[in-house]
């Protein structure tokens, strides 16, 4: 066999088990192509994508014009290192700082290194100009958070297999209840060393759990009055996945750090950045943070397509428009339906919450019965299962979706 001979689902599987890390149990679908919305399997089986990379492909698979321009970037010139300049990065930052609001963006490359850069953001802004003692700062995080999987992330999970044998654990973050606004002021008034206040606007991998409406006002609100930095991880909710384009654009609230991933490239390239006003981004200096790839003219050149299809294509509106048409079908549903408890979330970051324990293999069992009638998704934790197609779906694909999850779930025997 030759590395490029086209592999059946069950050779790319065994592959896969025999030479790959086992840090994953993906549903055994072998995908090959992806276009929109929909994504083909190693057979050429269509399916619709309802979970589009973990919302990394927003724009849908393979969007043209991002694509674009990556093949017209990777043709000129991919990598110089920050050693020197490039003609991409300044144009870059100077589209998303606008966009967003803030004086400067630091780029990186995941999600995880953006969170990363963020805490040490905060950390050294709290040193150098809140006055907290050299290492003695503290930042408040929620409980069942996903940031990512560095050790130092992990260090603030309460999710044991995220966890457990990757210690020792680094110390300086205090966990609270997410969505406790008592909780969250006590711990601000329970010490001088709080340097920020870590939040996901929705909680994804935790079963997207939308926060009381008012919340992240609040928060926001209680942090500027212990000057505390609020840092929100839109990761995962923001690029217009929840209906605006950051989460936070619901309540009107400006965070003091910002945090982008995932389809801030439309899933064409790893891109992540931090965003903040000058008066906590010029605490880092030359040779502070940085990474190879950070801000390479590829990643500039596919961000600014990737940003600027979310305009071009209304695709904030369209998640608010569709993502309520889901959420009333799926919730008249689950009153006809024992199997379905509830239905929950904003824009096109939804979740159905099926009627069976954690333990249970139910979710599961129903997301392989979703693959075989040509819908991709899979559960977050145990009952819980993930909805979240492309933004770029219209309204007659997501109804032909909901009866494919109507009638998948109204035919599934335990
Ligand atoms: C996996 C979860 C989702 C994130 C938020 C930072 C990151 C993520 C809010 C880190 C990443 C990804 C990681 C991916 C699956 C997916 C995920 F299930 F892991 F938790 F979306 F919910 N902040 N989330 O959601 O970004 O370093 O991955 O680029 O690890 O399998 P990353």
């Amino acid at each position: 066999m030759t590395v490029l001979e086209k592999l059946t689902s069950k050779e790319a599987i065994e592959l896969e088990n025999k030479y790959g890390a086992h840090n994953y149990h993906p549903l055994p679908v072998v995908l090959s192509k992806g276009e929109g919305v929909f994504v083909w399997d190693a057979e050429d089986k269509k399916y619709y994508d309802f979970l589009s990379a973990y919302s990394a492909v927003n724009q849908g698979h393979c969007h043209p014009k991002i694509v674009d321009a990556m093949i017209n970037q990777a043709k000129t010139l991919t990598l110089t290192s920050r050693a020197f300049y490039n003609d991409m990065l300044g144009k870059y930052e100077k589209f998303a700082t606008e966009l967003f609001g803030f004086d400067k963006l630091l780029p990186m490359n995941t999600g995880a290194e953006a969170v990363e850069t963020a805490l040490k953001l905060a950390r050294k802004w709290a040193y150098e100009v809140k006055g907290i003692d050299e290492n003695k700062a503290e930042i408040i995080v929620c409980e069942n958070n996903f940031h990512g999987r560095t050790t130092t992330i992990i260090s603030f999970s309460n999710d044991p297999v995220a966890r457990k044998n990757f210690g020792p654990y680094t110390k300086g973050f205090i966990k609270i209840e997410y969505d406790n606004l008592q909780e969250l002021q006590e711990t601000l008034e329970s010490s001088n060393n709080i340097a920020a206040f870590l939040v996901e606007p929705i909680q994804g991998e935790a079963g997207v759990y939308v926060p009381t409406e008012g919340y992240l006002a609040a928060a926001k609100e209680l942090c500027a009055k212990h000057n505390v930095l609020f840092i929100a991880d839109e990761v995962q909710t923001g690029i217009a996945r929840t209906g605006k384009m950051l989460a936070v654009n619901h309540e009107n609230v400006q965070p003091d750090v910002l945090i982008l991933g995932k389809a801030l490239s439309g899933g064409a390239y790893p891109v992540s950045a931090v965003l903040a006003n000058d008066n906590i981004m010029n605490v880092i200096k030359p040779g502070n943070h940085g990474s190879t790839f950070g801000g390479n003219p590829i990643a500039a050149a596919v961000a600014i397509a990737a940003l600027e299809v979310i305009a071009e294509e209304n695709l904030a509106e369209n998640a608010e428009v569709l993502g309520k048409i889901f959420r009333s079908e799926l919730a008249s549903f689950a009153e006809e339906n024992e199997l379905v408890k509830s239905v929950r979330g904003k824009g096109l970051l939804n979740a159905v919450l099926i009627n069976d324990t954690e333990e249970s293999s139910t979710a599961w069992d129903i997301c392989m019965k979703l693959r075989d009638n040509g819908l991709l998704a899979k559960p977050t934790h145990g009952n819980i299962i993930r909805f979240a197609p492309p933004l770029v779906m219209t309204k007659e694909q997501l109804m032909d979706c909901i009866s494919i999850i109507k009638k998948t779930i109204s035919e599934f025997k335990k």
